[in-house]
């Protein structure tokens, strides 16, 4: 086994010598790809790092020149014919975070494959500091009462969507079901197939805060998420989970799949909350 800190060491020097050769290429593409190939490779060292300090600082530094790719690449994405130039900060401060541009159609992302959905097997439980555990198989969640909320949407890789409009269950609603224990301030919410991301409970009781299984008058695309999504608009795209299947209420807030992995725990757009301080 190679160490795995001086795997991600070598790794940086790596993505750093790419990154810094990438703007004088004719074409900048083929480094930016390969400098995310070797950090992606540095990634899957960090959970044999058991040095949480170390790891989450080396996390960090992955995230960081991950950050810088994501940015390059998509400031290169030409918006698709018709489509309005994208509001600046200056044209429209209220509505586009620091940082963001808005995005021609809907990009899809995701770590892994999508789930296939069967709904004699499908469940959702909300389980940790409640006062009472849950199992609802998919007729029961969607005979709960729902509604339909329009909402902004922005990724950590710089894009926005604006005015989508989900239809599912209120995360509060969720929540109040089985009932919070005092003690519970946080959620750890799990999606397939390996994936989750924490929220302080304030952030899912928000009037806007939806497990979603319809999108703009449709079912929910099985590559947006469907048939069950977590829908977070006053977070950074990461933390609203696709393919969610539990909601953990904690007393404490736990880390989530991009968490780890160096992003920030609150990841408020508007505060540019992208990588962990
Ligand atoms: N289960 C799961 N949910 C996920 C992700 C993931 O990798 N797995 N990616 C997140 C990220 S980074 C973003 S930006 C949004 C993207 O949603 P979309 O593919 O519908 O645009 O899903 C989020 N939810
Ligand atoms: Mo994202």
């Amino acid at each position: 086994m190679p160490d795995p800190v001086a795997a991600i060491r070598a790794a940086l020097v790596r993505a750093d010598d790419l990154l810094k050769a990438a703007p004088n290429r004719p074409d900048p593409d083929p480094a930016l790809t390969s400098a995310a190939e070797v950090l992606e490779g540095a990634r899957d060292h960090l959970d044999a790092i058991t040095d949480a300090d170390l790891r989450h600082d080396l996390a960090v530094q992955i995230a960081r020149r991950m950050g810088d790719i994501d940015a390059a690449t998509f400031a290169a994405v030409e918006p698709a014919p018709g489509m309005r130039r994208a509001p600046t900060e200056a044209d429209d401060p209220d509505r586009v975070p620091p940082g963001q541009r808005l995005t021609p159609g809907w990009p899809v992302l995701h770590v892994g494959a999508a789930p296939t959905f069967d709904p004699a097997t499908w469940n959702f439980t909300v389980t940790g500091k409640v006062d009472r555990r849950i199992r609802w198989d998919w007729e029961a969640f969607r005979a709960l009462p729902s509604t339909t909320v329009t909402s902004d949407f922005h990724c950590v890789t710089h894009w926005s969507r604006l005015d989508n409009t989900w239809e599912g269950v209120l995360a509060r609603d969720v929540l109040d079901a089985a009932g919070v224990r005092p003690e519970g301030t946080h959620a750890l919410v799990t999606g397939h197939p390996a994936y989750a991301a924490n929220l302080p409970l304030t952030a899912l009781r928000a009037d806007d805060a939806v497990f979603a299984w319809g999108v703009d008058g449709d079912r929910l695309p099985a590559v947006h998420g469907g048939p069950l999504r977590l829908v977070v608009p006053s977070r950074y795209g990461w933390k609203s989970v696709k393919w969610a299947f539990e909601l953990r209420v904690t007393d404490r807030d736990v880390p989530g799949y991009w968490e780890e992995r160096g992003y920030h725990d609150n990841a408020d757009p508007w505060q540019e909350q992208r990588f962990r301080a």
